[in-house]
């Protein structure tokens, strides 16, 4: 796929203050520092589109950013991190549990993990977190330069092995370095057959559960009492 224009288009604190939704959107989340912004630079060809920062926690807003004017990258804020917090705990902010929950035009989430870690218990909350609210996503594992090949082979394998139970069939899994620039092509590809997919039609779904994932509630969090817009897949789409 060829990136013509990535275009900054806004900053929002909430919900409410984002764009409109007439663009599908592709977002990044992960634990903060697992290299969200580096990798939307990768994606967009332009390295200073999105700030990084060696600061867990730099991305506090939702960054909305269209790309070829026909869809749009979304920067998220990282979970995983409070300044003074003694121990990391799952736990976003409520724009970012109200964008991947009622969000119209988020398309697929780019769901983020260390390849230079072994699973992470937040992680894997988080994963099935997404899975029972149906958000359609794809891990990606980043920064795949920083630990020997055999490791990050066996931290996936091991991140895999943790959550395959919970799906009919498991959601797709990507490698990439944005230091090495690798991946790019690969996940440009996971946007372009979602985008061929919008054009003709049909939609990408998210993975089928088959038992509810452990661990019922999202910890740290109250319930959503937002009024609830139709739950995907089934909604409508705006365009
Ligand atoms: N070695 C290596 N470092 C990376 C890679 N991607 C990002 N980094 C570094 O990791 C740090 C965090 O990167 P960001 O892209 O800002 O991470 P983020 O997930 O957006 O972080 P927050 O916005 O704080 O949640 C920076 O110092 C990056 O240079 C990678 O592929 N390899
Ligand atoms: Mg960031």
């Amino acid at each position: 796929m060829e990136i013509s224009s990535a275009i900054f288009d806004c900053s929002a604190p909430d919900l409410d203050s984002c764009p409109d939704e007439s663009l599908p959107e592709f977002a990044f989340i992960g634990r903060s520092n697992v290299g969200k912004s580096s990798l939307l630079n990768l994606l967009s060809g332009q390295l200073d589109l999105a700030r990084v920062s060696p600061t867990p926690g730099f991305t506090k807003l939702i960054n909305f950013f269209t790309v070829n004017k026909t869809w749009r990258l979304v920067d998220l804020p990282g979970y995983g991190f409070a300044a003074g917090a003694k121990k990391a705990k799952f736990k976003f902010n409520r724009a970012v549990n109200d964008y991947l929950k009622h969000r119209a035009s988020l398309c697929c989430v780019f769901a983020l993990l260390d390849s230079g870690l072994p699973p992470q218990e937040i992680d894997v909350e988080f994963i099935a977190w997404l899975a029972r609210n149906s958000v359609p996503f794809v891990l990606v594992f980043t920064k795949t330069d920083k630990a020997p090949p055999a490791t990050v082979q066996a931290n996936m394998a091991a991140f895999t092995e943790r959550i395959s139970g919970w799906f009919e069939k498991l959601p797709a899994i990507h490698a990439c370095s944005a230091i090495k620039k690798h991946g790019r092509e690969e996940l440009l590809g996971v946007i372009d057959e979602a985008m061929t997919a919008i054009q003709a039609g049909s939609e990408p779904t998210p993975p089928e559960t088959v038992i509810p994932p452990e661990g019922s509630a999202a910890t740290g969090q109250k319930e959503n009492t937002r009024p609830s817009r139709k739950r995907r897949p089934d909604l409508a789409r705006p365009w």
